[in-house]
């Protein structure tokens, strides 16, 4: 026996031995793009020639930025969907729902792996299978056949016992796990379910788990293929693709967590990180101004026809506005065939696209000072497009109960828990899944113009001189470095356009000071722990990149961040002592000599000499022996390029 993790990274070992830390190269099945990182994953992937992807499946994605406030949206989607058919990718059609949900109900099978560009992509490990989020250039160069490389994480059991009482969901189970281990405990770290609790949980619940694990700083969460799993494929016509993975035992995990459903409550994370868990019963009589149920993370037809259950014949509070975004077209029809879509109407709600929405701040934001109670999975500062909005995290039946009192509600105080019918058969129909072109020669790729080209990226240099442009605190999420929301979305295919928004939150002058010392030599970011945390956008190194950002110092990164400044040839360094952090200030100049020979005779520590305060700290980095070829060839671009 052995885990479940284990056993498909064994099946799918290339290169390297599974020796907890060591970098392994692992095959990889299936690819997952959405529009906010597809459009520069695509074109890396054109960028490596290549007639066709490698992979059994990649599927293309439209659901982030569907506002289309002007043509720029529109002609991403048209690139999209031209690169899809000439190279072999299936392309799921804006309004067919959120990739995560779309990629479980259509394509998630057992036992395989996944990677795709979105933080989010563990959701399919509800299927079981490993689903890790990566960087759009990771992707690229798996659809090009290439492998995909981690470190080794440890597998950490999560034993579930019991069954969840009512009123108590598996958003509980989840916001439970991230009140034990906060954002950075699963660091390092695959998430692995088992134990007698499993079974009671259908692969929707488990999807809500596994999605949500992200915000642990997992690698992934993974439950296992049974009875349940087949169920479920069954409902979506696939049962021939089931296989069974039976669960683990206690022995094969490298550290259990032992969780009693019966005795989880319903929990809410407070603003503005999701491992600020509470109690929902120490926030209730908070007064409400706006509530959202859907987003990757409760949008299932479970949901759904949970919230329209608990809606029924109920109106909302006069002072809320209720906001509900089915997760997929699938859900959407199967809610207003049951009419479960016409008591949420009678209820009050607004019905919002099946896509991400408000979740990245794509419309419905907050008005000022307003609490918004949303069933998402993160509540960053700033990412609901309300900079002065305190977001929070919690169940649809909380957001429920809070929307019918208009102050922050216990559900369990609402009624009678309704008898949920999931329907016994679904229509299938896939007529927004275009499949890719039958003769790819007849296929123009369609280049709108707000797609630029990325622009090339030197080789390391022997000498680097850098000011320190930016010092940052602790757990600096992606969202930090390069917000989203509708503004700044429509830039994602123009790295020109949207550095000028990079730490926009944090300090506005700070795209214009990097240009500024571009010229003189570069910058050089300072963070605290879990740098880079959150979203899997590779802008947030590309853009510093191209404002010139050499390296990163930080006490820790975040996996998928460090990931995607070493693609895009940006070092990222630790620091040897929290002093250091300490003593370094804004402006600082420092100098790294020798650095690219220091980096060929792989020195792990490397001496900076601080110009402006007179004197020499050491840094450190772990980089594999691939990472510092990357590095050196400035990017993993350049360097995909030099090997093919
Ligand atoms: C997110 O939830 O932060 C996003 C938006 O889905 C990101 C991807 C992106 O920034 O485009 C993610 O999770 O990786
Ligand atoms: Fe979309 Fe939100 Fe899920 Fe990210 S977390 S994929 S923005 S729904």
């Amino acid at each position: 026996m052995t885990s479940i993790a284990k056993k498909i990274l064994i099946d799918h070992l290339v290169e390297g031995e599974l020796k907890i830390g060591e970098e392994i190269g692992i095959k990889i099945d299936n690819t997952l793009t959405q529009d906010a990182t597809g459009t520069m994953a695509y074109l890396q992937f054109e960028a490596m020639n290549l007639e066709k992807v490698k992979t059994e499946l990649s599927v293309s994605f439209v659901d982030h930025n569907t506002l289309q406030t002007d043509s720029r949206n529109a002609d991403d989607h048209r690139y999209l969907a031209s690169v899809a058919a000439k190279y072999g990718i299936k392309f799921s059609k804006p309004g067919n729902g959120i990739c995560h949900q779309v990629f479980l109900e259509r394509f998630a099978r057992p036992g395989k792996t996944l990677i795709g560009s979105d933080s989010h992509t563990p959701t399919a490990g509800a299927m079981g299978m490993i689903a890790i989020g990566a960087g759009g250039l990771d992707v690229a160069v798996a659809m090009g056949g290439g492998l995909f490389y981690l470190k080794t994480p440890k597998i950490i059991g999560i034993k579930l016992t019991g069954s969840l009482p009512q009123f108590v969901s598996a958003k509980d189970v989840i916001l439970e796990i991230l009140r034990r281990i906060d954002v950075k405990g699963g660091v390092g770290k695959i998430l692995e379910y088992f134990g007698p609790g499993v079974k009671t949980l259908s692969v929707p619940e488990r999807a809500t788990i596994t999605n949500m694990g992200a915000e642990t700083g997992a690698t992934t969460s993974i439950f296992p293929s049974d009875e349940r799993t087949k169920e479920f494929l069954h409902l979506q016509n696939r049962e021939n693709e089931f296989i069974e993975i039976p669960e683990g035992t206690e022995k094969d995990y490298d550290e259990i967590i032992e969780i009693d459903l019966k005795d989880l409550v319903p929990l809410m994370a407070k603003p503005h990180s999701p491992g600020n868990i509470v109690p929902i019963s120490d926030l209730e009589g908070i007064k409400v101004d706006q509530v959202v149920i859907g987003s990757c993370t409760n949008s299932s037809l479970k949901d759904m026809l949970t919230v329209a259950a608990l809606l029924k014949d109920k109106k909302i509070y006069r002072d809320v506005n209720l906001g509900i975004s089915p997760g997929s077209k699938q859900v959407l029809f199967h809610l207003a065939k049951i009419s479960g879509l016409s008591d949420i109407i009678s209820a009050g709600a607004r019905i919002l696209e099946s896509a991400c929405g408000p979740c990245i701040g794509m419309g419905f934001a907050p008005n000022s000072d307003a609490v918004s109670i949303r069933t998402f999975n993160r509540n960053f500062y700033g990412r609901s497009g309300t900079e002065s909005a305190q977001i929070y995290l919690c169940s649809p039946e909380s957001a429920v109960a809070t929307a019918l009192y208009g102050k922050i509600t216990d559900p369990r105080k609402i009624g009678a828990y309704p008898e949920i019918e999931i329907p016994v058969a679904l229509e299938i129909d896939d007529s927004m899944i275009i499949d890719p072109a039958k003769d790819p020669k007849t296929v123009d790729i369609i280049r709108g113009p707000n797609i630029i080209p990325l622009p090339e990226i030197k080789p390391l240099s022997e000498n680097i001189t850098v000011r320190v442009l930016i010092k940052v605190k602790d757990d600096i999420t992606t969202d930090h470095i390069l917000p989203a929301g509708a503004k700044i979305l429509p830039f994602r295919s123009n790295l020109p356009k949207i550095s000028e928004f990079v730490f926009k939150q944090v300090d506005p002058t700070f795209s214009e000071r990097a240009l500024q010392t571009k010229e003189e030599g570069g910058g050089v970011i300072i963070g605290g722990e879990n740098y880079g945390q959150g979203s899997s956008r590779e802008h947030a190194a590309l853009a510093p990149m191209y404002l010139g950002v050499k390296f990163v110092i930080a006490k820790s990164l975040a996996r998928i961040h460090r990931d995607n400044l070493i693609n895009f040839g940006i070092i990222p360094f630790t620091f040897k002592t929290n002093k250091d952090y300490n003593t370094l200030k804004k402006n600082d100049i420092l100098e790294l000599s020798d650095i690219r020979k220091k980096i060929e005779e792989n020195l792990k520590i490397i001496p900076i000499t601080n110009i402006s305060q007179k004197y020499t700290i050491e840094v450190q980095h772990d980089l594999s022996d691939r990472e510092r070829e990357i590095i050196l060839a400035g990017g993993k671009l350049n360097y995909t390029r030099n090997n093919l």
